[in-house]
């Protein structure tokens, strides 16, 4: 037991030691790196489309994508404008920053503006690993159940901002809405949310908006 405690250290060290490295590169080429978590379906690709339409016009934009198999999220991304790579991690549930490390290099990717990564779909896995991002984003969606942000509180405890997708559906479910927040905001009093419909568009003017400001505030900081 203690050697398993011993070897997950130290793949979570030098993990980090990485994470590091990676970091340094991004701050040197002005890139706002956001890391996008949540569980399987919850809409982080087709926040990824939407948002390829808002926001590529005005700032340059591409996603790293993991994935246990297929293509198939890089495909739909490209199809919506914007650059993207994916990663196939082969059975692993989750991104680290070796893995990023090696897209960025294999990648035809130009270092853009902001850099999404987003995460093989799962609420647990990937909260451990740093990608060198700037900041988490968990997203949670209402036919997950508001019970989530308490079952899993890691992720709900470290991301700067959570998004509630699909809110479009609110009306046909009993999730309670309220509740979800609560728990969220107990995990992480200081960190946002934001209801959000990529089916709709409600909330992605001020998604697009807080990634614009994260970027400016991030190169203000450079200066
Ligand atoms: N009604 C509704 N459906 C949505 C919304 N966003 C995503 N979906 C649907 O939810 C399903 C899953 O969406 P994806 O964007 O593929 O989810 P994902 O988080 O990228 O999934 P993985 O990459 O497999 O983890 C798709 O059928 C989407 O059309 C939304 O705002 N409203
Ligand atoms: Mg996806």
């Amino acid at each position: 037991m203690n050697q398993v405690v011993d070897v997950r250290k130290k793949v979570l060290e030098e993990n980090q030691r990485l994470a590091a490295e990676l970091r340094q590169g991004f701050a040197a080429h002005g890139t706002l790196v956001a890391n996008l978590i949540s569980s399987p379906g919850s809409g982080k690709t087709t926040l990824l489309e939407a948002t390829a339409r808002r926001l590529m016009p005005r700032i340059s934009c591409a996603v790293l994508v993991g994935d246990v198999a297929t293509e198939r999220d890089a495909e739909r991304i490209r199809a919506a404008g914007m650059p993207a790579h994916q990663i196939l991690t082969g059975g692993s549930c989750h991104l680290d920053a070796r893995l990023v490390d090696r897209a960025l290099r294999v990648s035809q990717l130009r270092m853009p503006d902001l850099l999404v990564i987003e995460n093989v779909g799962n609420l647990i896995c990937p909260t451990s690993y740093d990608l060198g991002e700037d900041f988490k984003v968990a997203l949670l969606s209402v036919t997950e159940g508001e019970d989530k942000p308490f079952k899993y509180p890691g992720i709900f405890s470290k991301a700067e901002l959570t998004v509630i997708t699909k809110i479009d559906l609110l009306p046909h479910l009993s999730f309670d809405l309220q509740a979800a927040q609560a728990q969220i905001a107990a995990l992480n009093p200081r960190g946002r949310q934001l209801l959000l419909s990529a089916q709709t568009g409600q909330g992605m003017d001020e998604w697009c908006k807080l990634l614009e400001e994260r970027l400016h505030a991030k190169r203000l900081v450079a200066v």
